[in-house]
């Protein structure tokens, strides 16, 4: 099973941090604040292998869960993510039962799935000496979809029920704009689509978890059955720290 899988208990919330600037030096100042979960971003942030490398590595060292949001959902590169030794993985946009399932094969070796092999040149499998990683690798990864578009709405229960899908994690972003309200995640038509989500998700037994818009919102979803909530990212910590500080100075002048 995996680990952050696991920690996700009903009645629970677990609370991470996005992020999205790429950088292992400021995923580890991150993991010292004490999230549960850290986030780092394929999909919106310049992240290359590379960084994205430098960052499981950073984090290694600290009992948060790392979760790698993979780009797109191509076999190429869950493969390559889960080799680097991402075990929790965050899929964008997920719209339909066929494609959860072609997702989670690309992360099960063969029977099962679609996995490339590798083991000598794998970090997942400690470049070839641990012997039990390819018997265990199916059990340990994690696979996360995201719900963002009418499109994901609709397939929720389907895509809910897909074995090998561990939980669902609503986008509201995305969401708010393929219902028409680009930018305004808070519009009640959103935040309603969002509401049905949430009872679908916690009605079919999966963990549901939400990019939050702030720590209110978290602790309301966190009652409606949320069990892992992002409260926010990492450069939107610097933006309003760096802004702050420099309307403080005129204002306190
Ligand atoms: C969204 O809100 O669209 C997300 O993907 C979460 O950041
Ligand atoms: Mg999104």
């Amino acid at each position: 099973m995996n680990a952050f899988i696991e920690s996700l208990q009903p009645g629970e919330i677990r609370v991470g941090l996005w992020q999205a600037l790429a950088s292992s030096y400021t995923a580890e100042i991150c993991a010292h604040a004490g999230f549960d979960w850290l986030l780092l971003d394929g999909e919106h942030s310049p992240n290359t292998a590379q960084t994205l490398l430098a960052q499981l590595q950073a984090l290694a060292a600290f009992p948060v869960h790392a979760i790698a949001r993979i780009p797109s959902d191509d076999a190429w590169i869950i493969k390559q993510y889960l080799d680097l030794g991402a075990r929790t993985l965050l899929v964008p946009m997920v719209e339909s039962a066929s494609q959860a399932e072609a997702i989670v094969a690309a992360t099960r070796y063969p029977p099962a799935g679609i996995r490339g092999f590798a083991s000598a040149t794998s970090r997942a499998a400690a470049f070839g000496l641990d012997k039990t990683y390819a018997a265990r690798a199916d059990t340990e990864v994690g696979v996360i979809v995201q719900i963002e578009s009418r499109a994901g709405l609709d397939a929720i229960d389907e895509v809910a029920g897909v074995e090998g899908v561990d939980a669902v994690f609503i986008g509201p972003g995305d969401l708010a704009a393929s219902l028409g309200h680009i930018g305004n995640p808070r519009h009640p038509e959103v935040q309603a689509a969002i509401d049905t989500a949430i009872a679908r998700i916690v009605a079919s037994g999966k963990p549901c978890g939400i990019f939050a818009l702030d720590i209110e919102d978290a602790h309301q979803k966190a009652r409606q059955g949320v069990r892992f909530a992002s409260i926010g990212t990492d450069i939107g910590l610097l933006v309003k720290g760096a802004r702050g500080l420099r309307m403080a100075f005129d204002e306190r002048g």
